[in-house]
């Protein structure tokens, strides 16, 4: 334990820890709960959802036991449903509220060469109509947040012209951007590769940064952890689009190669808890930051509503930790230049052992310590087992 930290700087740390880990919220992506895989191989589970109610109703059950997940995020049209209003009236019952409509650009043949940067006009008008689309999904969900991820991108050199696709994306955002109302944000989402392997057109946190600084004041960025080059230091993006007032949300997930959509903090615990202290760090963990922290997972060999109780449980563990942080200590070290110091400050909250804080956390909620425990005693995995026969279970249908 490094010098300089008070046993009732502790105590004070610690509730205050609670009272922030209180108002923690984690929204939950409805696609987590269908079937996925990869090219190779997408293993189909006993009692997955068929449609959006029963999304839905699993992503519920997350909530019922953390406490922390009370938001559900749709993809159109993954979640397609005749009647929005009535979803989310049945997300009430479950005790959610219905989050952020993501697009979906990458599954339309027209889409092949481009969405919103393709070279024909025509195609891009189709790819403008389907986030109009979005935004009235979000009127009847009451929803702010469309998320944009464009698979856009090129393969081979010389495909098509870099700048112009760039020009072409700014206008198709502007068009989209101009069919907002007052509460909505375009939250504009980078990843580095796939399924482009040669350029993406909005590649990184600049890019998407640029253009929503382009459109104005609704437009922030989505950071989703799958989505940089290996190495990269993720916090450092953080901590720069916080300070441009422009992060708009996370995809949070973990990964060891590529965009792997392991369980958050599976992969690696440490960044995740770098993250969340850049987040404390500059009181972005509070409910009305503007950061909307979301999941965007696949289990593909795991049971998916363990699956998200044990991510949701990993935020929570890291968040808890970068709350333990002595920051008068810490900023003290980094003044005075004791490298070694600050940084034994930060590896002290990060090797904490935050598990009894967050049990206690629970109890004060009148929930079970253990929230994995308390659903696997529910016997919910075994009722939708039960229930769900026949019918197509929900999936990417790529
Ligand atoms: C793209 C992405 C995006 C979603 C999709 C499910 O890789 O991260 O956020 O649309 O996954
Ligand atoms: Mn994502």
């Amino acid at each position: 334990m490094s010098t300089g930290t008070t046993t009732s700087g502790t105590a004070d740390r610690r509730a205050a820890a609670l009272g922030a880990l209180a108002q923690q919220t984690i929204e939950l992506p409805s696609w987590a709960f269908g079937n996925s895989g990869t090219r190779f191989k997408v293993f189909a589970q006993e009692g997955v959802p068929r449609d959006p109610f029963e999304k839905v109703a699993d992503a519920a059950q997350v909530h019922r036991y953390t406490g922390v997940a009370p938001r559900v995020s749709l993809h159109i049209p993954w979640d397609k449903t005749e009647d929005y209003a009535k979803l989310s009236a049945h997300a009430a019952e479950q005790g959610v509220t219905i989050g952020a409509i993501n697009s979906n650009l990458f599954q339309d043949d027209d889409y092949m060469l481009g969405s919103l940067t393709h070279p024909d006009a025509r195609v891009r008008a189709k790819a403008v109509a389907h986030h109009l689309e979005c935004i009235d999904v979000m009127r009847a969900t009451g929803s702010t947040d469309l998320k944009i991820w464009l698979p856009d991108g090129l393969n081979y050199p010389g495909q098509d012209n870099l700048r112009a696709r760039q020009d072409r994306l700014a206008e198709g955002l502007a068009e989209v951007y101009a069919g907002l109302d007052p509460e909505h944000r375009i939250i504009l989402e980078y990843k580095f590769f796939e399924p482009a392997f040669y350029s993406m057109d909005v590649p990184d946190w600049g890019t998407s940064l640029l253009h929503c600084l382009a459109l104005g004041e609704q437009a922030m960025v989505v950071l989703d952890t799958g989505h940089h080059a290996p190495g990269t230091n993720i916090e450092f993006i953080v901590a720069q689009l916080l300070r441009a007032g422009r992060l708009g949300a996370f995809d949070f997930n973990s990964r060891f190669y590529a965009d792997d959509d392991l369980m958050v903090g599976s992969a690696d615990p440490f960044q995740l808890f770098r993250i969340m202290h850049e987040i404390v760090s500059s009181g972005a963990l509070a409910p009305d930051s503007g950061v909307n922290f979301m999941l965007d997972q696949c289990h593909n060999i795991e049971p998916k509503i363990p699956g998200q109780i044990r991510s949701v449980m990993n935020v929570q563990e890291a968040t808890a930790k970068a709350l333990l942080v002595d920051a008068d200590a810490l900023h003290a070290a980094q003044q005075s230049g004791d490298v070694l110091g600050a940084n034994g400050l930060l590896m002290d909250a990060y090797n904490t052992d935050v598990r009894p804080l967050l049990a206690e956390l629970r109890e004060s909620q009148g929930l079970d310590a253990d929230p994995m425990r308390a659903y696997g005693a529910s016997g919910y995995a075994e009722k939708i087992k039960a229930e769900r026969v026949g019918g197509a279970q929900a999936g990417w249908g790529a």
